[in-house]
């Protein structure tokens, strides 16, 4: 089983180099912190390298400022096992797996369905909420004690991966886990209010300019949003505005799907897709059409071409599906 090889891995090697995918996020952060955690108490050493920064609202987590960001140094930095945590395939951590010159063993810890398994030890379990349960699990099993600093990371992890406990991901074990969690006497209203409560105000006003934007298609079962280029601008849309948007359109009564589309986002006619489904849709399958992937109910992708040629290629995917 999966669980108990990466133990084992784990146990060999003595210097990780920790990632997560860009765009980072609760679930990413909240397994390294963990995960990097978890190794010091194996009296292990490590560092937590990003290609992105800390988003917005979770400079909160107790040991956020240790975590670096890809940049000059981060070529010299010696590590035996690169440790992959909560990305489908290796590219989504951007830049750093590049940073494995000497093709040092990978491990892959992930619960995305579409992932592959591009390590040399993968432990892969879609049915897991998130990442950090998965590294709450890699804890029971090595019988490592748990301390509030990374009951924090991980709570928040799998708080924001289920949506809250209310996707369908969540399970009795998901529960089980955060139970425990919450007896490191954990502030959860506050966690929450970093994590979902922190909009910006001229973020804000944004929001309630691209309310309006919504669209609908196939009897109003899908929802979507087009944000242009010149909405998409300077970075403005940051994806915390994109899940408003998200849950904003998923509260609507009658919709099983719900679209983000992005144009241009970085570079070239590329348009970032973020897709949520009630269930009905799987959208991992959906978004590997267009060469991402994810979850059932949640995947992204990021397809070239002209954003009105490629939300017209999208809905009717879906379109077949609901049908
Ligand atoms: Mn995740």
């Amino acid at each position: 089983m999966g669980l108990k090889r990466i133990c084992a891995s784990i146990k060999k090697y003595n210097n990780f180099l920790i990632t997560a995918h860009t765009r980072l996020e609760g679930d990413a952060l909240g397994a390294e912190l963990a995960f990097y955690a978890l190794i010091r108490k194996l009296g292990k050493q490590g560092v937590i390298l990003n290609e992105d920064n800390i988003p917005y609202g979770h400079e909160f987590l107790p040991g956020v400022k240790k975590i670096r960001r890809l940049d000059a140094g981060s070529p010299y930095i010696k590590f035996g096992c690169l440790v992959v945590l909560d990305c489908a395939d290796l590219k989504r951590t951007g830049e750093v797996w590049r940073l494995n010159k000497e093709n040092k063993p990978i491990l892959n810890i992930d619960h995305h369905i579409s992932n592959q398994g591009f390590g040399d030890e993968n432990w892969v379990d879609p049915h897991a909420s998130s990442c950090s349960e998965m590294v709450y699990r890699i804890y029971k099993q090595m019988r490592l004690p748990i301390a509030k600093p990374e009951a924090i990371a991980m709570y928040t992890g799998i708080m924001t991966d289920t949506g809250s406990f209310r996707y369908s991901n969540t399970t009795s074990f998901t529960h089980q886990a955060s139970a425990e969690l919450l007896k490191f006497g954990i502030n959860v209203p506050l966690i929450y209010r970093y994590v979902y409560e922190n909009l910006a105000l001229e973020e804000t006003r944004l929001l309630v300019k691209l309310l309006p934007r919504i669209h609908f298609s196939a009897q109003g079962r899908i929802a979507y949003f087009k944000l242009n280029r010149s909405i998409a601008k300077d970075g403005t849309i940051s994806m915390d505005l994109g899940d408003q948007l998200l849950s904003f359109a998923r509260a609507i009564k009658g919709v099983e799907v719900v679209i983000l589309f992005r144009e241009n986002l970085e570079a070239g006619d590329l348009v970032r897709i973020n897709l949520r489904s009630q269930g009905k849709v799987d959208v991992n399958k959906v978004a590997a059409f267009f060469g991402g992937g994810g979850h059932k109910t949640a995947a992204g992708c990021t397809p070239r071409g002209d954003i009105n040629k490629v939300i017209k290629k999208v809905l009717a995917r879906i379109r077949q599906v609901l049908r």
